[in-house]
C-alpha cells in the first residue's frame, strides 16, 4: 500500500484509495473511498486483516484498488467517504433523512483538532461540577460550552457551519454540548437506546413535554418526539475512532419509528443489521436523536474523545426556552 501510493502520499500523510467490496463469492457489492488519511487507512486496513469476515487484497497500483471479500453475510461496515475536494457536497449527507446519520471525513484540521483537544484536557484534569468521572479520571463533560468555551468556536468553524446548514433547513444554532470520552481507566459502554431530552432554560408545565430532570445543574425535559426529529446531532471526532476503540454503533433507519420501549428496541436490534461509525480524526458522524445507537468498550488501551453537539433551528413553544442557543454565525 506504501509502495502504490508512493513516498510522496506518505509524506503528506495523504493517500486515495479505493475499496472494492464484494461477498466472499467474489459478487461486486460497491466501491467505497477510505478516509485519505495515511494513518487512519493503515489503522481500518490492519484491522479488516485481522478480522475473520474480511479477506482483503491489494491491487492495482495506482488508482489504489483494495478487494475487500466480505465472508460474513451481514453487510460490511464501511462509511460512504469522498474525496477531500467534494466532502462537503450535499451527496455527502444525503443519506441522513433515509439512514438516520451519516459519516463525513476530515472536517475539522490539525491545527483544530490539537487546540481544542488541549482545551478539552485541561477541562477534564479540573474538577468541575459537569465532570462524569470515576475513580480513574473524567470520561465525559455535559455542557461543554460553559466548562470549554472556545468550543463555541467549533460551532462557527466554516466546515460545521456548511456541513450542518446543507443538512438542516432554517437557521440552525447549537443547543447543547458534550464531551464523550473513553479510556483505558473509563471503559464505558452503552447499550441500545434513542437521545429523548432537551436541555431548556427553565421548567413550565407545556403539553406534550414530560419526564423533568436536571443533569449537572440543567433543566432537561422529554419533549414531543416531532421535535426530536427535526434536532440534528453532529458528532466531532478529536481521536481516530474505530470499533476497536469504542466507535458509535447504529442501526439505520430507527430513526423513523417513535419512542420505543425496551421490549421494541430488543426487537429491533435482532432485526436490524447494526452499522458501526468508524472515522478518523477530524472527522463527523451527523446523527438523528431516535436513531438507536450504542457504543461498546474499547478492546484497546487508547482514547475516543467525540464532541456531541446537538443543533436545532426552531424555537420551543412559549415559555419553554432552549438553554443554549450558540448561533452558527
Ligand atoms: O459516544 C458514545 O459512544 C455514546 C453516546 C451516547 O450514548 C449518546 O449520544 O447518547
Amino acid at each position: 500500500m506504501e509502495q502504490a501510493n508512493g513516498p510522496e502520499a506518505k509524506a503528506e500523510g495523504k493517500v486515495d484509495v479505493t475499496v472494492r467490496v464484494t461477498n466472499f463469492a467474489g459478487r461486486h457489492l460497491c466501491y467505497n473511498k477510505l478516509p485519505s488519511h495515511f494513518r487512519a487507512l493503515d489503522m481500518w486496513m490492519r484491522r479488516a486483516r485481522g478480522s475473520r469476515r474480511f479477506a482483503v487484497e491489494n491491487r492495482s497500483p495506482r488508482p489504489q484498488v483494495s478487494v475487500i471479500r466480505c465472508k460474513s453475510r451481514r453487510p460490511l461496515v464501511l462509511q460512504k467517504t469522498t474525496s477531500e475536494q467534494n466532502m462537503f457536497a450535499p451527496t455527502d449527507i444525503s443519506q441522513l433523512d433515509e439512514n438516520g446519520f451519516a459519516v463525513v471525513p476530515s472536517i475539522l484540521d490539525q491545527e483544530t483538532i490539537q487546540r481544542v483537544s488541549q482545551l478539552v484536557d485541561v477541562a477534564r484534569a479540573a474538577n468541575n461540577s459537569e465532570n462524569v468521572a470515576n475513580s480513574s479520571g473524567t470520561y465525559g463533560l455535559r455542557n461543554l460550552t460553559d466548562v470549554v468555551p472556545e468550543v463555541a468556536e467549533l460551532v462557527r468553524h466554516p466546515a460545521v457551519v456548511e456541513l450542518v446548514r446543507n443538512a438542516m433547513v432554517g437557521e440552525p444554532f447549537m443547543v447543547r454540548s458534550t464531551l464523550f470520552d473513553k479510556t483505558p481507566g473509563a471503559n464505558w459502554g452503552v447499550f441500545w437506546h434513542q437521545d429523548l431530552s432537551i436541555a431548556v432554560e427553565q421548567r413550565h408545565e407545556v403539553a406534550g413535554f414530560s419526564a423533568w430532570t436536571r443533569k449537572a445543574g440543567v433543566q432537561c425535559v422529554q419533549p414531543p418526539v416531532e421535535t426530536m426529529r427535526q434536532i440534528l446531532a453532529v458528532r466531532l471526532h478529536l481521536d481516530d475512532c474505530f470499533a476497536s476503540n469504542g466507535a458509535l454503533k447504529v442501526l439505520p433507519r430507527t430513526h423513523k419509528l417513535s419512542k420505543l420501549t425496551t421490549a421494541a428496541v430488543e426487537a429491533q436490534q435482532q432485526h436490524t443489521s447494526e452499522v458501526v461509525c468508524e472515522v478518523a480524526a477530524g472527522g463527523a458522524v451527523l446523527m438523528r436523536p431516535l436513531l438507536l445507537h450504542a457504543s461498546s468498550p474499547m478492546d484497546v488501551e487508547a482514547s475516543r474523545r467525540v464532541i456531541h453537539f446537538e443543533f436545532a433551528s426552531f424555537e420551543l413553544p412559549p415559555p419553554l426556552q432552549w438553554r443554549y442557543r450558540i448561533p452558527t454565525k
